[in-house]
């Protein structure tokens, strides 16, 4: 007898999505849950984080029997040292995705300057001073395209190993960086410090789990500071700053008369091309040729976010909707760039008319189609896309086409110059909003969903409860979708918040959880909080702030933890990553990191407590600067 599927109201909180899996049920599709159950139950050893295969004599698993079998790997490793190798190395994959992405940035920008990129430009020139002038490169009466060189070969240094410091630190505040010296864990070169990880996590190298814990928040720190600020920094020169506009989030925003393009993945070098390309007028021409009313372009996860925060793009869904979107059956394609895109949406695409078009050499996916993409073709390159797009839309099969739901509205794009210039171009009203306690702290939610979790109860939830709290969120990458879903992103959404935030929101005519960007923006958040701390005279661990992933999943999430820990900005996260192996690598995450860097990880699975700890935290903070709790 076959089994009867989880309800579909189980696995997700949302009408779109449950509508959509109970479709991708009855036309055949597999997805996510589907795998996630068919994994069930996972292997214990590897959930641990007690399996070692970095080497040939292995692979060897630690056992938690102390029966004195299988105490050791063939090299003597104990579950110690294997926990915090195979941690290391998930740090260094998450700073890796990040900071590669944000090279990829320098790139472009290299190729502006050198004449090669005539499809980008410099689009704002006060942040590409500012940001050059911040690092130390002349500016006064200085052409432009100089400036742009020397940025391009200052941010290209800091991926090296030349240097004693990140180019950024000079963004942390003086006492951070003195803690940072203390314990050896200054960000160099990021490739440096990626590269150094895989070498110490070598057999025979680094056998002490409490040095290569350090090391990985060494390597997290050259992602936070270094290669995702690189990234948004650069992205924001090329692509200009984000600011808030209104704009729209679910699968409503895919529309049945148009050609629907959905990008996906975090880069916004080809998204940014593909939007030129569909509000060209030839090109909407030929869709209209094609009998649709126009072209749409939707985004999903993180190249969303960065279409959201800087042209309004409205957002189809967050990481567990990226296959349902395909679902409606009113997709022409998905263009993907690179990260978070599930190897299933050739499948997925596959069962419909949907083009699955990676664009990437780095992130190819056998059965779809690949477009070469290359910054010196790419407005060229952008067009072909929509053109298969159109192509495909005359093989739609409208008896097949269900969309969900209406879309919901919201205001997106914030950034710090953004709240900086809400704020009249001072930190101080904010300052004071915290100080008398109209704010009492901040939180940061990073993205993510993990099939672990209903979809996005967590996510919903925690912001809920945090606004509840006067605790002002920011939200970064996969949370923004589900924090749009549930009204949170506009200015009504102070409704649901305490009462010193919700005059706050209305005296500013925002929403209680801002939009921050995608999740290499989370470098937007460290900043502002080196700006605080420094405003205040403090460290950035004396502020009442938290970082949250609830339904965490991928590599660069913790990387994101990592980093913020460093930095003094505990983290809450709703499932620990695989390390509850080693007694030693656990007590430190939860609590010895608390004594290095002044915090340290909070995992808990049940969001209304993880507000309340938070809270709690908040509260101590506030005290101890001096302010009513
Ligand atoms: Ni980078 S990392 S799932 S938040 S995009 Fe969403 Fe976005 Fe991935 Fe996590
Ligand atoms: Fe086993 Fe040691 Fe090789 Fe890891 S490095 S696989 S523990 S022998």
């Amino acid at each position: 007898m076959s089994k009867q599927p989880t309800p579909a109201k189980d696995l997700t909180i949302w009408e779109d999505a449950q509508k959509m899996i109970e479709k991708a049920r009855r036309d055949g599709v597999e997805t996510v849950w589907d795998r996630f159950e068919q994994q069930q139950p996972g292997c214990k050893f590897c959930e641990l984080g007690l399996t070692c295969k970095n080497c040939n004599m292995g692979p060897c698993r630690i056992s938690l029997k102390e029966d004195g079998k299988m105490q050791r790997g063939v090299c003597g490793a104990d579950g110690d040292v294997i926990v915090a190798r195979n941690f290391g190395r998930f740090v260094a994959g998450g700073s890796a995705g990040h900071s590669d992405h944000g090279r990829d940035l320098i790139e472009v920008l290299e190729a502006i300057t050198e004449g090669e990129a005539h499809d980008y430009k410099i689009s704002d020139e006060d942040k590409l001073r500012r940001v050059s002038a911040e690092l130390g490169i002349s500016v006064d009466n200085r052409e432009t395209m100089a400036i742009a060189k020397d940025l391009v070969e200052a941010c290209f240094a800091d991926f090296g190993s030349r240097r004693k410091e990140l180019g950024f630190v000079s963004r942390v505040p003086e006492v951070r960086r003195e803690i940072w010296k203390k314990y050896k864990v200054m960000p160099r070169g990021v490739d440096r410090e990626i590269a150094e990880m895989m070498h110490r996590t070598h057999m025979g190298c680094d056998n002490d789990a409490v040095s290569t814990l350090l090391h990985s928040a060494k390597t997290a720190l050259a992602d936070g500071w270094g290669g995702s600020m690189i990234g948004t920094e650069l992205s924001d020169i090329i692509f200009g700053v984000p600011t808030p506009s209104r704009s729209q989030v679910n699968l409503g925003v895919i529309k049945a008369d148009m050609v629907n393009i959905l990008v996906h993945g975090h880069n916004p070098v080809v998204s940014e091309m593909v939007l030129a390309a569909a509000r060209n007028p030839e090109m909407i021409a030929q869709a209209q040729k094609a009998g649709a009313e126009g072209i749409n372009i939707g985004g999903l996860c993180c190249t969303g976010n960065e279409l959201l925060g800087r042209q309004g793009i409205p957002m189809a869904g967050n990481h567990l909707m990226t296959e349902l979107a395909i679902v409606t059956g009113a997709v022409e394609a998905v263009v993907v760039d690179y990260q978070c895109i599930m190897p299933s949406m050739v499948q997925v695409a596959a069962c419909y008319h949907t083009k699955f078009i990676t664009t990437a050499d780095k992130a190819q996916f056998t059965g779809a189609t690949h477009i070469s993409f290359n910054t010196a073709t790419a407005a060229d390159q952008a067009k072909e896309i929509i053109e298969m797009a159109i192509a495909a839309y005359a093989l739609r099969d409208q008896s097949r086409v269900e969309i969900p739901v209406a879309a919901v509205d919201t205001i997106t794009g914030f950034s710090n110059e953004a709240l900086l210039n809400m704020l009249g171009g001072s930190l101080d009203p904010l300052l004071d909003a915290v100080k008398e306690g109209s704010i009492r702290g901040v939180a940061a939610i990073v993205g993510c969903n993990n099939p672990k979790f209903q979809h996005d109860s967590q996510n919903v939830g925690l912001a809920k409860e945090l606004i509840k709290k006067d605790i002002l969120v920011l939200a970064t990458g996969c949370i923004t979708t589900a924090a749009g879903k549930a009204g949170l992103l506009v200015p009504e959404g102070s409704e649901m918040a305490g009462p010193g935030l919700k005059k706050i929101c209305s005296a500013l005519k925002i929403p209680p959880v801002l939009h921050f960007g995608s999740c290499v923006d989370n470098s937007r958040v460290i900043h502002l909080c080196g700006l605080i701390a420094n405003a205040l005279g403090v460290d950035i661990s004396d502020l009442p702030v938290w970082g949250s992933s609830p339904e965490w999943y991928s590599e660069k999430a913790v990387a994101i933890g990592l980093y913020c820990v460093a930095s003094g900005i505990p983290v809450h996260i709703g499932t620990p990553p695989q390390i509850t192996g080693s007694k030693l690598v656990t007590d430190i995450a939860l609590n010895g990191l608390e004594n290095i860097f002044g915090a340290a990880f909070l995992v808990e699975p049940d969001y209304v407590k993880a507000a309340e700890k938070m809270d709690e935290r908040i509260k101590l903070k506030r005290l101890s600067l001096g302010l009513s709790a």
